[in-house]
């Protein structure tokens, strides 16, 4: 019987190594929601790191880690300290992160961290063939593994391959100074079909192949010597009926019921009548604008003072990379500036930034998304941006008002919020203004059709697509094709 093998950078489980014993954790990110449907039953498995090296797992313990993984349809791809710092923090973060959103000047071209990431990518392509026979379907995912198809192409010419980028894939032009670009390209050509998040990402991608590799491409299919490579956007979803029925939850609460962060965000709002609220969440990374956003905050203030004392920026930053040295500057700079605004502008009983540097329980994300009247979402440039999302689905009662970056991928599906370009301070001002005296019709008016949508396309319907898109086509006859 056909399996599907899902691989990801990680698997989606934590393993805790307490006393002597393992345990595997399921974790709760987007991937591994929308991949339940995917993943489930004995047909199925990830493959993928379990997050510890090599040298943190005692030897006499690795039996125990396979059983545990095994026994949530996982197997580990093990990579020594070694691997994990030339391929991850290396190529992976110091090369392509910052290369395919757009920071040139962030971006390191190392020979050593591509030979790393070629060697841990085979080692994936590896682990892979030894648990597949030829009629599995594989679906490989993120910028991680961009080598893995062509290796597994090689092996096994019948296999069923899809891969999904979760980032932007760049303009050709910004593309081609990468000196390995023809190698992720022949790399992701192995796959029967690549899924992007936008169709901007798809054609850029098109691009780069027609004029890099001199591939005849038609429409969204790329004419390969013995088959046809299908090129397609799949917008990824949330787990929509998590995130409402969470915030259902949560306004049904009885006083006493709620967490210490609610009752502290109570008694700010009680205190300052028509307070409003702005929400920034991302992990502490350059491309999500967080230093940007503070600055635009403070610009914002001197050009509408009449709302000092009656705004308050919440920032939750997650950490993030901590070992890429960009992310320890960027970091500095966030501490800095939130606490230079703080020290120059804030008064006996206002705040006007509140920072956290952490991640949060599931359940304040909840206290948060729901109590806070702005989302205030303006990555720098962003794959696809799932905290606009979810912020749109826990407003049960469709109040509240989402300030979106143009450069989210997500900003396509969501056209009713009010888009920003996050270098424009002065739209970004004057959006504020904008969100904050938005009559409530207007935001339900703007609010209703997104939740729809999302509703409708939530991350299960986004997994089915891309999997019976795959069983499309590798269905297909190229005979046809061909001629
Ligand atoms: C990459 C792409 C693309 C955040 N803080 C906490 C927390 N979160 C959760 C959110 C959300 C997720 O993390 C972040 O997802 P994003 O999509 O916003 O961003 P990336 O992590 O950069 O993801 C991105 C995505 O892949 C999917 O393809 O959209 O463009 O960069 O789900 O809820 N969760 C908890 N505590 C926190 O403090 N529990």
């Amino acid at each position: 019987m056909s399996k599907t093998i899902i691989v990801s950078n990680r698997l989606p489980v934590q393993l805790q190594i307490s006393e002597g014993k393992i345990t595997a954790i399921p974790s709760v990110g987007g991937l591994a929601t929308g991949m339940k449907s995917v993943h489930s039953g004995g047909e199925s498995l990830w493959i993928g790191w379990s997050g510890l090296t090599q040298e943190e797992i005692p030897e006499d313990l690795v039996g125990d880690i396979d059983e545990a993984l095994a026994g949530q349809g996982c197997s580990k791809v093990a990579l020594s300290q070694e691997e994990v710092d030339g391929f991850y923090f290396g190529f992976s973060n110091r090369t392509i992160w910052p290369l395919f959103h757009y920071f040139m000047e962030y971006t390191e071209f190392e020979w050593d961290f591509w030979e790393a990431y070629e060697a841990v990518n085979r080692k994936f392509a590896d682990a892979i063939l030894e648990q597949t026979s030829e009629d599995d379907v594989v679906w490989v995912h993120d910028y991680q593994l961009m080598l893995v198809p062509e290796m597994l192409r090689a092996e096994r010419p019948g296999l069923s391959i899809g891969f999904f980028l979760h980032i932007p894939f760049p303009s050709y032009e910004i593309f081609r100074t990468m000196p390995w670009r023809r190698e992720v390209l022949a790399g992701l050509l192995g796959s029967d079909l690549i899924g992007f998040h936008t169709y901007d990402y798809e054609r850029h991608f098109l691009s780069s192949v027609r004029r890099i590799l001199g591939h005849e491409v038609s429409f969204n299919e790329i004419h390969l010597d013995d088959r046809v490579a299908k090129v397609d956007s799949f917008p990824m979803g949330i787990d929509y009926k998590k995130f409402h029925e969470a915030a259902i939850r949560h306004r049904e609460m009885k006083p006493g019921e709620e967490s210490d962060l609610q009752q502290r965000l109570n008694s700010h709002k009680a205190s300052t009548p028509n307070a409003k609220f702005f929400l920034s969440i991302d992990r502490l990374d350059y491309s999500k604008g967080i230093a940007k956003r503070i600055k635009a905050f403070e610009y914002f203030l001197q050009k509408y003072p009449e709302y000092k004392e009656k705004v308050r920026l919440i920032i939750l930053a997650v950490p993030s990379r901590s070992l890429v040295p960009q992310y320890q500057l960027l970091k500095k700079e966030i501490d800095e500036l939130v606490g230079r605004i703080n020290g120059e502008i804030s008064t006996v009983s206002w705040t006007p930034i509140w920072y956290f540097y952490r991640s949060l329980p599931f359940d304040n994300l909840i206290d948060l998304y729901t109590t806070c009247d702005i989302a205030w979402l303006t990555p720098i440039r962003d794959g696809m941006n799932l905290v606009a999302k979810e912020y749109i689905a826990t407003r049960t009662d469709q109040t509240g008002v989402l300030l979106l970056s143009e450069m989210a991928g997500s900003a396509n599906e969501m056209h009713e919020s009010l888009l920003i370009n996050p270098n424009n301070f002065e739209q970004i001002a004057d959006s504020l203004h904008q969100a904050i005296t938005m009559p409530v019709s207007e935001q339900i008016a703007r609010n209703a059709p997104m939740q729809k949508r999302l509703e409708r396309y939530n991350v299960e319907k986004w997994a089915r697509d891309f999997m019976d898109s795959l069983k499309a086509q590798q269905n297909r006859d190229y005979s046809q094709v061909a001629s």
